[in-house]
Parts: structure tokens; C-alpha cells; sequence
């Protein structure tokens, strides 16, 4: 597509992260539309790709409404591809997006958290020049208590020659990212997206079945007052990653303390803090010494939308969207959220990094 600014709905108040009144109903297909409509050369794939997108969350939100009546909490038996037990709504959901996108002649390949190699086009299908990224169910260990989850999606343009998407195409920075999103299935269900202008969120009416437009051009205050960490694993930090820790709760008294907020969902602890202010970080530890978030289907898609917020997401020494990936289900440390907070991070553990190294390697 990609989208330029949103001069068609410039009546539209404009105030960041303010909700919109019954006055300004944009459903989302029509702010897609009217997008879509300022760039003459878009081919409206993805666009399709959106919608498809946004059929999907309304169709996964209604699992995850019903799920403790219709008996889908819990896990299968299955472990997936990262050793976790699959929990039944994960692979629901999974097959819910994989059949909404196939045969829509616009992707060229799809991988998921639940799936270890590429999913394929069927054969029957034609192929786009899109590839699709995701993770169906994120937090699901979440979903027997109730607690909000979501889906996080990412989309890359194909780069390879052949008719089928390859691996080539999946292992992009995210700096490549053509579009990203996530939905959140909370108190209410809501849809983030950016097409590289701007952030936008959308929230499900659910007396009417449409996303409507509730958050345009989202700003997320350049410092927070909340940190997400699971400080659970102090223990397993090294001594830098604790400095920090201690740094943004106020024990070196070189700032005001943050307050904690670990919901232990990505996505909702994601978007309280764009919506809000603050930092998310799950660094690395001795257990997990690459960090245990996803870089390509987790982390990128949401660096992506928090820069296009005027935030920030780095891995600790390097931007997440510049991370060049080497496998489809790598995982990275992330710190990701306002920008002045992630700074603190970044400097601080660069300076560590340079420390460090060996005097001849400086
Ligand atoms: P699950 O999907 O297994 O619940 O994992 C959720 C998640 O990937 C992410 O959504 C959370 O932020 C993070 O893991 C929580 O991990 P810890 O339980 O180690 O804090």
C-alpha cells in the first residue's frame, strides 16, 4: 500500500491516545479505504490482508469469549515447536488465521509460533507477494485464569524470485515490516496496526461485528510510569541487567521509581504501556540466555508499532528492527516501550558491553 497520513479523515479529531465520540464511527475497512485511496499505484493486497486479519480476531475473540463454555481451556497434548504445551485455543486460533489467509492470492507463505517450517500456500491457491508472520494465541498459559491475550501478526514483502515463498523471505529485519498489528482480547477487543504511518487502534463493537476506529495516530509519552518485568527471575540476571533493573525502580535515586505492572501476556502488557507510558523488558537470563520473546513474530511487529508511537524497542546493544534474524523461531531480550526508558537501557548496557571487551577489541 504503504499508507501516507490520513488527510482523508482529517475532520476526524486528531488528539493522541484519545478515545473518539459516536461522532467520528470509522469503521475500520473504511479507514483502510480511505488510505488506500491517497496512493493510486496500491494494488489493495494489503489491504486484503488487513481485513483478513481483522476477520480472523473477530473470530478468535469469539473463542476466547466462549472458551470456558464450550470446554477449549486447557492443554492438547501436543507440544509445539518451542517445547511449550499447546493449549487447545492456540491451535484454534492458529487454524482460524491459516484459513482465513490462504487462498486469498495475496500471501506467498505463512509461519506461526505453532508451526515449525514454513506454511505453504495450498498447491490450488495462487501465491501473493506477501509473506505473513504470527503468533495466534500469545500468554496463553493465561487463558485457564481469564486473563487478557493476543494475537501479534507481521508482514514482509516477498523478495525471492520463485512463485513460493522461501525461508529467504521470512528472515527479514523488521526494518522491512510492510505492515504489523496486534489484537488485544481484554475487557474489550481491540486492534493495533501500523502501515509505517502511524499507529492505529480499533476496538470491536461487538453489538454491530465491526473494529471501529478508537485511537488514531497513537503518541506514547516519551517516559512511563510503569515497568513490566518478571523480576521473578533476579536470580538468573548478570549484574548489569540487575544495575538496570534497580536503576528504573528508583534504588540508585537517580530517578523517580517506576511502578510495576506484570501481567505476564505480552500484549497486554504492550498496550497498557503504548496507551500509557512505560518500559517492558524481558532480558536475558542465565536460563535463557537469547531472551525468551520471539524476534520475528513477537518483537518485530511490535517495535514496529511502538516507533511508528514515538517509542522506542531495542534487545539491549542493538534496535530490534535491525536485528538481521538467522531462524524463523529465534527468540530475542527485549526492552521495549517509551522511549526515554528504553534509552536508559540502551546506554546502560552498551556501556557494559564496551567494558567489557577485550582493550585490543575497543
Ligand atoms: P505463554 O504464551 O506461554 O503464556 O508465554 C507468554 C509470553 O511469551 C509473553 O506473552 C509474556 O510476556 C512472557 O511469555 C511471560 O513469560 P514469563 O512467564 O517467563 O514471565
Amino acid at each position: 500500500m504503504p499508507h501516507a497520513g490520513s488527510r482523508a479523515l482529517a475532520s476526524l479529531p486528531r488528539k493522541p491516545n484519545v478515545k473518539h465520540t459516536a461522532t467520528s464511527v470509522v469503521t475500520i475497512e473504511r479507514f483502510i479505504i480511505e488510505q488506500e485511496k491517497l496512493h493510486p499505484e496500491a494494488t489493495g493486497e494489503l489491504s486484503g490482508i488487513l481485513y483478513d486479519m481483522a476477520l480472523a480476531a473477530k473470530m478468535i475473540a469469539n473463542k476466547v469469549r466462549s472458551a470456558g463454555l464450550a470446554d477449549l481451556l486447557g492443554a492438547t497434548e501436543d507440544m509445539n515447536v518451542q517445547g511449550e504445551i499447546q493449549q487447545k485455543l492456540d491451535v484454534i486460533a492458529n487454524d482460524i488465521i491459516v484459513k482465513a489467509v490462504d487462498h486469498s492470492g495475496r500471501l506467498c507463505a505463512m509461519a506461526s509460533e505453532e508451526e515449525p517450517g514454513i506454511i505453504p500456500i495450498p498447491e490450488n491457491f495462487r501465491c501473493g507477494k506477501y509473506c505473513l508472520l504470527f503468533d495466534p494465541l500469545d500468554g496463553s498459559s493465561n487463558i485457564d485464569v481469564n486473563v487478557p491475550v493476543g494475537t501479534i501478526f507481521s508482514v514482509v514483502r516477498k523478495i525471492t524470485r520463485g512463485a513460493r515463498g522461501e525461508m529467504e523471505d521470512m528472515l527479514q529485519p523488521g526494518r522491512r515490516q510492510v505492515a504489523a498489528g496486534y489484537v488485544i482480547y481484554g475487557s474489550s477487543t481491540m486492534l493495533v496496526y501500523t502501515t509505517g504511518q502511524g499507529a492505529h487502534a480499533f476496538t470491536l463493537d461487538p453489538s454491530i461485528g465491526e473494529f471501529l476506529l478508537s485511537h488514531q495516530d497513537i503518541r506514547i509519552p516519551s517516559s512511563g510510569r510503569y515497568l513490566s518485568v518478571n523480576d521473578s527471575y533476579e536470580r538468573l540476571w548478570d549484574d548489569k541487567v540487575r544495575m538496570l533493573v534497580r536503576r528504573y525502580r528508583g534504588l540508585h535515586g537517580e530517578r523517580r521509581a517506576m511502578s510495576v505492572r506484570y501481567v505476564g501476556s505480552l500484549v497486554a502488557d504492550f498496550h497498557r504501556n503504548l496507551l500509557g507510558g512505560g518500559l517492558f523488558a524481558y532480558p536475558s537470563n542465565a536460563k535463557t540466555p537469547r531472551g525468551k520473546l520471539r524476534l520475528l513474530y513477537e518483537a518485530n511487529p511490535l517495535a514496529f508499532i511502538v516507533e511508528q508511537a514515538g517509542g522506542a524497542a531495542t534487545d539491549g546493544l542493538n534496535r530490534i528492527l535491525d536485528i538481521q534474524p538467522d531462524d524463523l523461531h529465534q527468540r530475542t531480550p527485549l526492552y521495549i516501550g517509551s522511549k526515554n526508558d528504553v534509552e536508559i537501557a540502551n546506554t546502560m548496557l552498551t556501556e557494559v558491553a564496551k567494558e567489557e571487551r577485550p582493550v585490543a577489541a575497543r
